[in-house]
C-alpha cells in the first residue's frame, strides 16, 4: 500500500492532505485497485475514471451527514477505499470480503444497496424532500414517535450529491426524476459524470449531444470554463446565488452544453475536467452553497492509468480475475467450455442468417449477451437501445407487430424494468418475442442486485408466455429453434456458467423441444423418486442420481423443459406413487416447483400426494456476494441437498413402491 494511503482510512484523514498531495494519492489508489481487481474480479475501468472525482467530494463534503448517491454503484471503489474499507479491499466481491456495490450494511456513508441504474436521481429526490418536511415541521419524520427536532438539527442542512454516468442519466428512470427535480426547494448537486461509454460506446439522440459538445470543447475551454466559474467565486459574505448566476449567464454565451438541461430548469455548469482535483475541490465548495438543485458535467476518462483498460475500457467495464505484464494482460479463466452466452450468440446468428425476420436487441449489455458477432454481422438487424429495458421490450412488441421476429437479450435482474410492457405489449397481444434471460439464476460476485431469481416467478403468471429453459449446449440451440418458430412469446433462461461438461450430455436432450414436454433423461427400474429439474441443473440432478444409485436407491431424472405450460406427465407420476424433487436455479417462491404444486393441487391428487413433492431452490432470503458455486450450495441447490432429501422422502416414508 502506498505512503499516503496507509495515512488515511477515513474522509478526516483525507481533509488533513494539503490538496497538492491528493493526485499522489489518487495514484496510490488506483495501484490497490488495479490489484484487488486483478485477482478478485470487478469493475475496473469506471472505478479508475472516479478516483480524483471520489476524493475531490470527500475533500470537501462530510458524507457521515450528507449524502452521497452512486447511480448503478458499481464506481464506488475509491469511495469504500477512503471511507474505513481499505483493509478489506483487497477481499472484494469475496464471501469474507466487501461487496463491489454500495452497502448501508458495510458503512453508514453507503445510502442504498444498489447495482441497478437510474435510480440515483429519484431517490436523492426522496431524500430532499424527506429533510424539507424534517426541517419544516420540526420533527424527525423517521421516527414512529415523533420527537421534536432540536434546534441544530433544523438550523442544519445535510447536503446530497449524487453521481451518476452519461449513460444512467439517459435511463427513463433518471428523466423521470428530472422531471420533479423542481419539487427540491434546497441544495442537490448531481455530477453528471461523463466519459462517452455505458459499457460499450453510448447510443442514442443523448450521446451524440454529448459527444457534440464534447468535440466542440478543446482542452483548454475546458480549463477556461473552470477557472470562468472559479473566477466568480464569492469573497467572504458576498452571495454564492448572485456570482453563480453570472457564471451561468458567461458559460451560457459561450456554450451550448446547458441547453438541455436549462430547458428542464436545472442549472448546468461546466463541462469540467473531472481529474483536475484541485479545481473539483473548489468548484464542489462553491457547487455546496446553492439553495437549489444544479448539474455539474465533468469529464473523466475510462480506465484512466491503466493503458489496456484505456484502450478497451467494454472489456475492463467488468473483468474477471487477471493477470499484469507491464501493460500485457493475461486473462485467468480456465475456459474449456463456452459459457450459455455465447452459445445463445453463436445459434442466433446461425438461425438469423438462415431467417432474415431475426433480429436482436440489447439494452447496453451487447457484450454481456453474446451478441458482438452478431452486431458485426449483421448491423441491420441489431439494436443496442442504451440502459433502456423497458423501452427494449416495446420496441420488440413493434418489430413483432410489424412481421419482424426480435430476440429481447436481457439479463434476468433487468428484465424486472420490463414487467408493464411485456404484460401489455407483450403478452396481452400474444407477439412473438423471444426472450433471452441471460443470467438467470444465482450470479457470484455480483451479489444479490444482479442474481436473476425472479423471473419464472413474475412471466409464468402472464396469460400467454411460454417459459422454457435450456439444460446444456445442444438444448440451447432447440430452444431457440423452437422459440423462434412459435406465434407467441417465449422466454428461454440460462445461468451465468459454462455450459455441462460433455459427460452429462444425455440423448433424451437432443430430441426437438415440443411445448410443453418433458424428457425423460434417466430411468431407473421401479424408482419411487423422479428428481425433476428446470434447466441447466440438470447436472445436479443427475450427479444426484449417481450417487443414489451407488447407495441403491434408483432415482428417474426427468428435464422439465418448461415451467409454463408444465408437462401433465410430471404430475401423472404423483398418481403412480412416486416422489417428486424439484429443482431449479431460482426461488422457491413462485418458481418451476411452485408451479408443479399448484398444478397438483388442482388435479385430483390427495394431500398425502401433494406431500410427496418437495422443491428445492433459493430460499425467500437476499443471498451475499460470494462465488456461484458456493452460493448455489448455500441455497442447497446441488446434488448433495437433493441426495439428502431423496433419503429424507424415503425414511420418512412418504414414497415408496
Ligand atoms: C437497469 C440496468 N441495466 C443495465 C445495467 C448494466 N450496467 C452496469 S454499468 C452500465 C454502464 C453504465 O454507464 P454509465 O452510467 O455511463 O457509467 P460508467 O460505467 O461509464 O461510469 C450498465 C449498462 C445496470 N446496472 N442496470
Amino acid at each position: 500500500m502506498g505512503k499516503l494511503l496507509e495515512q488515511v482510512s477515513s474522509p478526516y484523514d483525507l481533509k488533513k492532505l494539503p490538496v497538492p498531495q491528493l493526485q499522489m494519492l489518487a495514484d496510490e489508489i488506483r495501484q490497490l485497485i488495479l490489484d484487488s481487481v486483478s485477482k478478485a474480479g470487478g469493475h475496473l475501468a469506471s472505478n479508475l475514471g472516479v478516483v480524483e472525482l471520489t476524493l475531490a467530494l470527500h475533500y470537501v463534503f462530510d458524507f457521515k451527514k450528507d449524502r452521497l448517491l452512486w447511480d448503478v454503484g458499481h464506481q464506488c471503489y475509491t469511495h469504500k477505499i477512503i471511507t474505513g474499507r481499505k483493509d478489506k479491499f483487497a477481499h472484494l466481491r469475496r464471501a469474507d470480503g466487501i461487496s463491489g456495490f454500495p452497502s448501508p450494511a458495510e458503512s453508514q456513508y453507503d445510502q442504498f444497496t444498489v447495482g441497478h441504474a437510474g435510480t440515483s436521481i429519484a431517490t436523492a429526490i426522496g431524500m430532499a424532500l424527506g429533510e424539507q418536511l424534517q426541517k419544516n415541521t420540526g420533527y424527525r419524520i423517521q421516527d414512529t414517535e415523533k420527537k421534536p427536532a432540536t434546534s441544530d438539527e433544523r438550523r442544519e442542512t445535510n447536503k446530497i450529491v449524487v453521481v451518476v454516468g452519461d449513460a444512467s442519466i439517459v435511463n427513463g428512470v433518471s428523466f423521470e426524476a428530472l422531471n420533479n427535480l423542481g419539487l427540491v426547494k434546497r441544495q442537490l448537486l448531481i455530477v453528471l459524470n461523463d466519459n462517452s461509454m455505458a459499457i460499450d460506446a453510448t447510443v442514442g439522440a443523448m450521446a451524440k449531444y454529448f459527444s457534440k459538445v464534447r468535440l466542440s470543447q478543446t482542452y483548454e475551454d475546458l480549463r477556461k470554463t473552470t477557472s470562468n466559474i472559479l473566477e466568480h467565486l464569492p469573497g467572504i459574505g458576498k452571495s454564492v446565488e448572485e456570482a453563480m448566476e453570472r457564471i451561468k449567464k458567461s458559460i451560457r454565451m459561450v456554450l451550448p452544453a446547458s441547453q438541455m438541461f436549462e430547458s428542464l430548469n436545472v442549472p448546468y455548469f461546466g463541462p469540467v475536467d473531472g481529474h483536475d482535483i484541485g479545481s473539483l475541490i473548489k468548484l464542489f465548495s462553491a457547487l455546496s452553497q446553492l439553495k437549489h438543485p444544479a448539474i455539474l458535467h465533468v469529464y473523466t476518462k475510462k480506465g484512466k492509468g491503466f493503458v489496456p483498460a484505456g484502450l478497451q475500457p467494454g472489456k475492463f467495464h467488468s473483468t474477471g480475475p487477471f493477470k499484469m505484464n507491464g501493460d500485457q494482460v493475461q486473462t485467468l479463466t480456465d475456459k474449456d467450455r463456452p459459457t450459455f452466452t455465447d452459445v445463445v450468440g453463436k445459434h442466433l446468428i446461425e438461425l438469423a442468417e438462415k431467417d432474415t425476420r431475426i433480429v436482436a436487441i440489447t439494452s447496453a449489455m451487447c457484450d454481456g449477451t453474446g451478441l458482438p458477432e452478431f452486431r458485426k454481422r449483421m448491423p441491420e438487424r441489431f439494436y443496442d437501445v442504451g440502459i433502456a429495458e423497458s423501452a427494449a421490450v416495446d420496441i420488440a412488441a413493434g418489430l413483432a407487430r410489424a412481421g419482424a421476429r426480435p430476440v429481447v437479450c436481457i439479463y434476468s435482474t433487468f428484465l424486472q424494468r420490463s414487467f408493464d410492457q411485456i404484460f401489455q405489449e407483450v403478452a396481452l397481444q400474444n407477439l412473438p418475442v423471444v426472450f433471452c434471460v441471460d443470467r438467470a439464476g444465482l450470479v457470484g460476485a455480483d451479489g444479490p442486485t444482479h442474481h436473476g431469481l425472479m423471473d419464472i416467478g413474475f412471466l409464468r403468471m402472464l396469460p400467454n408466455m411460454v417459459l422454457t429453459a435450456p439444460a446444456d449446449q445442444i438444448e440451447v440451440r432447440l430452444a431457440l429453434e423452437f422459440a423462434l418458430a412459435q406465434d407467441k412469446p417465449v422466454v428461454i433462461r440460462y445461468p451465468r456458467d459454462l455450459v455441462p461438461p460433455q459427460k452429462f450430455v444425455r440423448a433424451a436432450c437432443s430430441e426437438p423441444f415440443r411445448l410443453g414436454k418433458s424428457v425423460v433423461v434417466r430411468r431407473a427400474k421401479g424408482a419411487p423418486i423422479a428428481i425433476v429439474s428446470y434447466g441447466s441443473v440438470l447436472t445436479e440432478a443427475l450427479k444426484a442420481a449417481g450417487l443414489l444409485a451407488q447407495e441403491g436407491l434408483p432415482a428417474d431424472v426427468i428435464n422439465a423443459r418448461f415451467a409454463a405450460p408444465i408437462d401433465q406427465t410430471i404430475i401423472a407420476l404423483l398418481g403412480q406413487g412416486k416422489g417428486i424433487i424439484t429443482v431449479e436455479d431460482h426461488n422457491l417462491a413462485c418458481g418451476f416447483g411452485s408451479a408443479v404444486l399448484e398444478l397438483a393441487a388442482a388435479g385430483n391428487a390427495t394431500s398425502r400426494k401433494l406431500d410427496a413433492v418437495r422443491l428445492l431452490g433459493a430460499p425467500r432470503r437476499f443471498i451475499g456476494h460470494n462465488s456461484r458455486k458456493c452460493q448455489l450450495m448455500e441455497a442447497g441447490i446441488n446434488a448433495d441437498e437433493i441426495v439428502r432429501t431423496a433419503k429424507e422422502m424415503l425414511v420418512e416414508n412418504q414414497v415408496g413402491i
